[in-house]
């Protein structure tokens, strides 16, 4: 292509014209030079361009960045009061455009009906993670009514191993980040759990019943992040 171009600039010319003054030497070459220039320029340029910022691949620019993560949490709440043995189903349906982190269910209760110590009411739960997309693991737990974070927590990764913890990422490129922080679309519709309250009554001489039942709390969340990279900046000292 070069050389086309070279030999369709020389044609019809009197090489002995374009070179007869040192000036038009000075030119020629010049000309000659953009010409090889500016091809190798736009070949080049382009290639640079595919490998390191258009395609994101992982080729890109490493470095080291700090990794931050702003949260918003979806969240769904309800309460029931059950006797013994009663069973709730809670539904959670996720909906969400950014990254989901985690979801997990909060089930609390306090229970205080109780004169004394002990005959404290519990919760025990199990999930039902089949309308959800991805692989989830059904879990199951229990927890005392004992107040404060008391109860249970049922807790899934979305995306893997995720804390929301800041960090600095060694050697590493903006796509390789963020392709480590990526829910791969898992973790959308409909969490469920099936929450069995279990109360314990102190015995009493008039045969009446001390403690009947508890109010149980469920906290559904489904935090959902933004990634924010800043690469790091190395100052010399
Ligand atoms: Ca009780
Ligand atoms: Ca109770």
């Amino acid at each position: 292509m070069i050389g086309s171009a070279l030999s369709e600039v020389l044609r019809g010319m009197d090489f002995e014209d374009l070179v007869n003054t040192p000036r038009k030497m000075r030119i020629l070459g010049i000309s000659v030079a953009f010409m090889l220039a500016f091809p190798l320029y736009f070949q080049l340029v382009p290639s640079l361009l595919d490998d390191d910022m258009l395609t994101g691949g992982s080729s890109g620019p490493s470095g080291d960045w700090e990794v931050g993560f702003v949260e918003t949490p979806i969240t769904m709440q309800e309460s029931q009061v059950m006797g013994d043995g009663d069973t709730h189903d809670t539904f959670f349906d996720v909906i969400s455009e950014l990254n989901i982190g985690y979801v997990e269910l909060d089930v609390d209760c306090n229970d205080n009906d109780d004169p004394g110590p002990g005959f404290t009411d519990s919760a025990e739960g199990s999930s039902d993670v089949s309308g959800v997309e991805g692989e989830f693991e059904d879990q199951t737990d229990e927890g005392p009514c004992s107040g404060g974070d008391s109860g249970f927590t049922l807790r899934w990764d979305v995306t893997d191993n995720y804390t929301g913890a800041n960090y600095t990422a060694v050697g590493m490129s903006e796509s390789e980040i963020k392709q480590v922080w990526d829910d791969g679309g898992m973790g959308r519709g409909t969490w469920a759990a099936t929450i069995t309250a279990d109360i314990s009554s102190p015995p009493s001489p008039l045969g009446s019943i001390v403690d009947s039942d508890e109010e149980y709390d469920f906290t559904w969340t489904a935090m959902t992040y933004e990634l924010v990279l800043q690469p790091v900046v190395e100052v010399e000292t």
